[in-house]
């Protein structure tokens, strides 16, 4: 057999997978189909607890939400794993192929499209989302909350987008945990930083909300179960500001996990496999509804009051990330295989305005060896980066443009982060880079030094010299402005790090309260609102780390609640 559907059909007929034996889908979350696996294979748990302990396991991981078998294991085609979206673990896979994924722009296959809308709406409701990130997924649980009848569509199998990703924390000022730690912060203060840190070409109404909210967002998620009780600090702040869960374990996977349990607590409809292609309005210009293409239904017409494009970036889209800043391309990026850029090709479709495209963040710790980004909270609690002459050649903290560009002046255009076992067990995030096998691991400064083959004598020099400004208080080489510990805990560690595409600043125009733009009459566009990456504004021409969760929780929340409104008010 070529693919898992000729093996099962070669136990018995199409209906040990579908509802019937002439096969056929119900729906394109293949809830049937799962089941079915699930019913003979066991669920992930069960899997993943049947795994050797010391490999890594496929059915274990950091993904969100209840992953479907069919996520990976495909019936009628080659099965891939779409871990290696990221990674290369070269799993074994029955009947598998190599991951590939081709962009198919929305506009493709315009015929079928026309029409599936000349059919009219298969189905009506009061606010489609579209996509099931933070920002998605915040928007639906605040529309339930005022009453609207809400459908999630989510092109992936898997739900979450680069929120669940994320790793370092959810800045936010004035807020409890701070309180409790000690910290003293200021709303304003987080506005200023935001503004340098974004030179100052930021919307500073939409930055004013971004922080005047921010503790609000903290107590909200509080409220639905979420642990954001560890602060920490992160590039440009100059307060730690940066909120995540105890033991600094990763933020996104918790914040997305905790929306997703409350989206569907509320009675969300969330479909997965579900891609929208068009945003519809009628002949004035009101938004009437979205065409999606089911990965199995195929097109379709859910007839909507109100629309929430909550699609994200698209820096894992290296064409167009080059086409805006040619100085990117051929990069590999920090970004799930979803963000290709949909949200704003809809977008600009339905006539959206749109803002500082040609800006896009490099993250300046990706380890090419894992495909994974490496926290800049592990600098934030007090990693050096050297050089391959063991020398340090920035503050290790600075903000992300500056920090990517002083790596790639280094030799081989990668350099490493260093540190000792009090900052790996200051953060839970870290001991997911050890299971990938990326870490080196020294005795000794000396010995990790040999390890990495760099000078020994040098590292040694470099770090002795760093604790030396960590005592006095002051990094009189490269002003790092937070010096949390000297490094003195053996053992020592390091990886390797070089610059990967990150994030997207520029999308689609809002205002505060998340309508969108329109391009012609730079007014909203009646029933149409954004949230999240697939905006600009908030960010100006550079995010700060930590900005990113706060904007989607709050900006989601707020795009929920304006939408709800806006279908009651209708
Ligand atoms: P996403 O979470 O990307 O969700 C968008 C969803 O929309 C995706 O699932 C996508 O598949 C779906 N979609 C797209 N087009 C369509 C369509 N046409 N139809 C249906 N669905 C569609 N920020 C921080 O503040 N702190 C951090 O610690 C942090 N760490 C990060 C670590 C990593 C590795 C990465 C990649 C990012 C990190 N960020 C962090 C940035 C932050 O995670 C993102 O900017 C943010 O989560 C984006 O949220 P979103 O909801 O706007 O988009
Ligand atoms: O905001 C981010 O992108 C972030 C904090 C990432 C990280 O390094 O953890």
């Amino acid at each position: 057999p070529e693919v898992l559907a000729d093996f099962h059909g070669e136990m018995g007929s199409c209906d040990s997978c579908h509802v019937s034996d002439k096969g056929g889908v119900t729906n394109d979350n293949l809830t049937h189909e799962n089941a079915q696996c699930v019913s003979c294979h066991g669920d992930l748990k069960e899997l993943a607890a049947a795994a050797p302990k010391d490999k890594v396991s496929p059915h274990k991981s950091h993904l969100i939400g209840e992953i479907a078998c069919t996520s990976c294991h495909k019936g009628h085609e080659k099965s891939v794993t779409y871990c290696d979206a990221c990674h290369s673990f070269g799993f074994d896979m029955p009947y598998g192929g190599k991951w590939e994924r081709k962009f198919v722009p929305v506009d493709a296959d315009k015929a079928a499209q026309d029409k599936a809308i000349a059919a009219g709406a298969k189905e009506t409701t009061d606010v489609v989302i579209i996509g099931s990130g933070g920002a998605g997924l915040a928007a639906a649980v605040s529309a339930r909350d005022a009453g609207a009848k809400v459908i999630l569509l989510e092109k992936e199998p898997i739900p979450g987008g680069n929120t669940k990703l994320a790793a370092g924390g959810m800045n936010a000022a004035e807020t409890k945990p701070q309180a409790k730690l000690g910290i003293a912060d200021k709303k304003q203060i987080m506005i200023d930083d935001t503004m340098k840190g974004g030179r100052n070409i930021n919307d500073p109404e939409l930055v004013k909300t971004l922080a005047n909210n921010s503790s609000d967002s903290i107590d909200w998620l509080t409220s639905m179960g979420a642990d954001m009780t560890d602060v920490g600090r992160m590039g440009g702040a100059s307060v730690n500001r940066s909120h995540r869960p105890t033991g600094g374990a990763g933020v996104g996977a918790h914040v997305a996990q905790v929306l997703w349990d409350n989206a569907v607590k509320r009675g969300t409809d969330i479909r997965l496999n579900s891609r929208v292609v068009r945003i519809l309005e009628d002949a004035s210009g009101k938004i009437t509804g979205v065409l999606v293409k089911g990965e199995y239904t195929g097109y379709y017409v859910v007839k909507a009051d109100a629309v929430v494009i909550a699609a994200g970036g698209f820096a894992k889209n290296n064409d167009r990330v080059a086409k805006y800043d040619p100085k990117l391309k051929g990069f590999k990026a920090t970004n799930h295989p979803g963000a290709t850029g949909d949200g704003l090709d809809v977008a600009l479709q339905a006539g959206a305005a749109t803002r500082d495209l040609e800006f896009i963040q490099a993250h300046p710790t990706y380890s090419p060896a894992g495909g994974v980004m490496i926290t800049e909270a592990v600098r934030g609690n007090g990693a050096i980066v050297v050089n391959r002459e063991g020398n340090r050649f920035m503050n290790e903290i600075t903000t992300r443009d500056k920090a990517s560009a002083a790596i790639l002046q280094q030799k081989g255009e990668s350099a490493y982060l260093v540190f000792d076992d009090s900052i790996r067990k200051s953060l839970k995030a870290i001991e997911g880079y050890v299971h990938l096998n990326i870490v080196k691991e020294g005795k000794t400064i000396e010995d990790l030094a040999k390890q990495l083959d760099i000078p020994a004598a040098e590292l040694a020099k470099t770090v002795k010299a760093y604790n030396g400004f960590v005592k006095s208080g002051k990094d009189a080489q490269f002003e790092r402005p937070d010096l949390p510990r000297e490094l003195v805990v053996a053992p020592f560690y390091a990886l390797e790090i070089a610059p990967a595409v990150h994030h997207t600043m520029g999308g689609v125009v809002i205002d505060t309260k998340a309508e969108v733009k329109s391009e012609k009459t730079g007014k909203p566009i009646d029933g149409l609102y954004a949230a999240g990456e697939v905006t600009g504004g908030v960010h100006g021409a550079n995010r700060l780390g930590g900005n990113a969760i706060s904007d989607i929780v709050t900006y989601g929340r707020i795009a929920g609640a304006s939408a709800a409104k806006y279908a009651k008010d209708k």
